[in-house]
């Protein structure tokens, strides 16, 4: 079925949809497929691959290829991190011109079709942030999730609100529509992560500058093909680093 065309302000937005990539041979094909059948003529992509060894990189030139106005690759030297990928991509997103920035992550977890929900919901709320959410009312969790996945990612968001004092739901979502003015504000310059802590330390910048931050309900699927690249560094990164926000934050 055609998709049904979404109206001018909606259609007209620069959206541009950064997509950070370490050997995501088996997804990226399929999530580009996805992210361009959307009724959103001026969306684009911009891939962040860190110089996979399973070739993601050439995938992705390869669909830069076929489509040269909507689809652009940033490859960088080596694995550096998602946090570093993200600041890396969002600061190319706003030097081309984007209004908006949206982050997605390459293995399909991230269904593209909430994509027109985000931006519509920016565009009526005037937020700075919208944050796709599993924790609101509406959303959910893969249900392939185990229970031990479901308690970690449960306990981490309780320890980080709390010790952050953050008004958010999933605080560790990485499924958001960003405004150019809200990035602006937050200073990608000034962000230290390297790692998944890079969703976290986005939100508290957003919330200390005042950044209006709105979450909407998202189903969150599990990674069918591909591995995982969470591991110890960077589950320790993300233990300590609301520790050393609060300490930058604190007036001397
Ligand atoms: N460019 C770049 N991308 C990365 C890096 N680490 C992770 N990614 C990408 O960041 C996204 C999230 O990583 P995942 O491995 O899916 O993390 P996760 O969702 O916590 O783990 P799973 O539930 O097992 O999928 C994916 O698109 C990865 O390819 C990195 O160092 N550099
Ligand atoms: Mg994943």
């Amino acid at each position: 079925m055609p998709a049904i065309p979404l109206p001018q302000p909606w259609s007209q937005s620069r959206v541009c949809v950064v997509v950070p990539t370490y050997n995501e041979a088996s997804n990226l094909g399929e999530l580009i497929h996805r992210v361009l059948e959307l009724p959103l003529p001026n969306l684009r992509v911009l891939v962040v691959d860190d110089a996979s060894p399973d070739g993601t990189g050439e995938i992705a030139d390869a669909l830069a290829t076929d489509h040269p106005d909507r689809v652009s690759v940033l490859h960088r030297a080596g694995k550096e991190g998602l946090g570093r990928a993200y600041v890396a991509g969002m600061r190319r997103a706003l030097a081309d011109g984007a209004d908006y920035v949206a982050q997605m992550d390459a293995d399909l977890s991230h269904p593209p079709s909430y994509l027109p929900q985000l931006l519509g919901t920016l565009l009526a709320t005037g937020a700075g942030v919208v944050i796709g959410s599993r924790y609101v009312p509406g959303g959910s969790l893969a249900q392939d999730w185990g229970a031990h996945r479901r308690l970690l990612s449960g306990w981490a968001n309780t320890y980080l609100k709390t010790v952050l004092d953050l008004p958010i739901r999933d605080v560790t979502a990485g499924f958001k529509l960003w405004s150019e003015e809200a990035l602006t504000a937050i200073d990608l310059d000034a962000v230290t992560s390297t790692g998944y802590s890079f969703q976290v330390e986005m939100h508290y910048r957003a919330y200390t500058r005042g950044q209006k931050i709105v979450e909407i309900p998202i189903h969150f699927s599990q990674r069918q093909t591909g591995a995982s690249k969470m591991d110890l560094g960077v589950q320790v990164e993300s233990a300590l680093q609301p520790f050393r926000l609060r300490r930058r934050a604190r007036p001397r």
